[in-house]
């Protein structure tokens, strides 16, 4: 079995230097003040959506410098060894401090596989984990030991205790109750960036974060997926409706979003 099924998640220690992380935070970083002005303060735990070029009216080698990253071989060169074959983009998130301490249930998330949104029905919600298949790619601007993940459930079906606390009867995908939160998930582990690691992890695994007003927590994440294509989730155009930020592109970014664009064109 590969590392990858075994246990769902690969580290890349120091993945980005100290200057790199700066330097791609405060590009993270700008377009999180942005979001705060136009949206209310809340428990939000992460915001999605960054490449949008909205967020870059004022300097537009910010969103080229994001993109090549996520569209660069130092990321996707790792991916497709995973995958065994060129991943596509599918969206962005940057996970946040919360603004304070009173979320429910101790700032524990939802246990969750990603194929349950929109799946209210299991064996829906098992199709899904045969088909396309998808990973995080995250990195850490600041320490963050938020997320936890049970290794090797990525590439299974849960067992009947994990299926009651992630997908308790009667209970939306989304909601956060006892059982959902619970620390007693068995076998799940605590994974801990230090700033600059980063981790690739199997988007249909098990796995969860917590939400606190401290420390400071700022982490990219971006998804990828390969395999067929599916019917339920699609990824917006984001800002490749202008056709002239290809030009500015790295030669191996340029190539990455090209055929993103080619994938999804006629689903836009
Ligand atoms: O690190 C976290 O907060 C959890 C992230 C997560 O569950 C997700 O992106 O699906």
């Amino acid at each position: 079995m590969s590392a990858w099924a075994e246990q769902s998640y690969i580290l890349l220690p120091r993945f980005l230097s100290a200057a790199e992380c700066t330097t791609y935070r405060s590009i993270c970083d700008s377009v999180y003040a942005q979001w705060l002005r136009a949206n209310p303060p809340g428990h939000t735990t992460n915001i999605a959506y960054l490449t949008d070029e909205h967020y870059f009216a004022e300097n537009q080698s910010d969103l080229i410098a994001l993109l090549n990253l996520i569209g660069g071989r130092r990321v996707t060169g790792p991916l497709e060894q995973i995958a065994g074959e060129p991943v596509r983009f599918h969206n962005t998130q940057y996970f946040v401090e919360q603004v304070s301490d009173e979320s429910p249930y101790l700032g524990a998330g939802p246990w969750h596989r990603d194929t349950q949104f929109e799946a209210p029905d299991l064996a829906e919600e098992r199709a899904r984990m045969a088909g396309m298949q998808s990973a995080h790619f995250r990195v850490a601007f600041e320490d963050d030991d938020h997320l936890e993940i049970v290794p090797g459930s990525g590439s299974r079906w849960d067992t009947d205790e994990e299926l009651a606390l992630r997908r308790p009867p009667n209970t939306d995908v989304w909601a956060r109750t006892p059982e959902t939160t619970s620390s007693a998930m068995p076998g799940a582990r605590r994974i801990a960036l230090k700033a600059g690691d980063a981790v690739m992890f199997d988007a249909w695994s098990i796995h969860r974060g917590r939400y606190h007003a401290t420390p400071v927590r700022r982490t990219l994440d971006v998804i990828y997926s390969w395999g067929p294509f599916p019917d339920w989730t699609v990824p917006t155009q984001s800002c490749f409706g202008n056709a002239s930020l290809f030009a500015a592109l790295s030669p191996d970014a340029k190539t990455f979003f090209e055929r993103f664009v080619k994938c999804y064109a006629d689903r836009w």
